[in-house]
């Protein structure tokens, strides 16, 4: 047994990315384990109550917010201050979990919403990423010119929606956007988070992330 806490993880879930993200930076050493979100392990089941990835399994309770994960994680250790922001960078991210998450979905999976109009959905999530353009004009993060939780928790996603149709993502009027988000997909926080590990079984060596200390 390990007194890590465990953190349940898909590797290209944007949720367990944002969750990722926060423990690699804050140095927090944690148990890894991949799993396949069409074959969950037991142990995962019994372990995260509302079966989503991802949960951070401590001694005493078990975190399955991603936002909490990672306010959890910088609590702990906050070396790069990622907590240091202003109230409206908390309200962008509600605004990206909310509103502009459910048209991501409605945009990405339009085939299980026939009765949704997709360019009308697209539209709803260009207008929120239109505003974070508009944020990113003359500085290099969402809330200034340091990196903070903000941009930790909304970029996996606007990935995400990118990757939809990057030919059209690139073509719109939004390069401060893109310069952003490319500066986070060729950044080194995101490869450490994208290494590939195969699904986690029971009996198998432990898989450490995020700390210092890897050992
Ligand atoms: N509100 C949750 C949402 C997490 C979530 O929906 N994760 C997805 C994967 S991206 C999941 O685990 N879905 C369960 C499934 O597909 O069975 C959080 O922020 O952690």
């Amino acid at each position: 047994m390990t007194n890590h806490p465990i953190l349940w993880t898909f590797r290209r879930c944007p949720y367990a990315m944002r969750a990722r993200l926060a423990v690699r930076s804050a140095g927090v050493t944690v148990e890894l384990r991949e799993i396949l979100l069409k074959d969950k392990p037991q142990a995962f089941l019994e372990a995260s109550p509302s079966a989503t990835v991802p949960a951070l399994q401590l001694s005493n309770r078990v975190i399955d917010e991603s936002l909490d994960v990672m306010v959890w994680a910088l609590k702990q250790s906050d070396p790069q201050r990622l907590l240091d922001m202003p109230e409206d960078g908390w309200e962008l991210i509600v605004a990206n979990d909310g509103p502009f998450k459910t048209a991501l979905d409605h945009t990405k999976y339009a085939i299980r919403f026939p009765d949704l109009d997709v360019e009308a959905e697209r539209g709803k999530a260009a207008a929120f990423l239109m505003n974070l353009n508009e944020r990113l004009d003359g500085q290099a993060y969402l809330c200034g010119d340091i990196e903070t939780i903000a941009d930790l928790a909304i970029a996996p996603f606007v990935r995400q929606f990118a990757n939809t149709d990057s030919n059209w993502f690139v073509a719109q009027p939004w390069s401060d956007l893109v310069a952003w988000l490319n500066r986070f997909t060729q950044g080194s926080a995101f490869a450490a988070i994208m290494t590939k590990y195969v699904p986690w079984s029971d009996g198998d060596d432990p898989v450490w992330f995020g700390g210092t200390n890897q050992g």
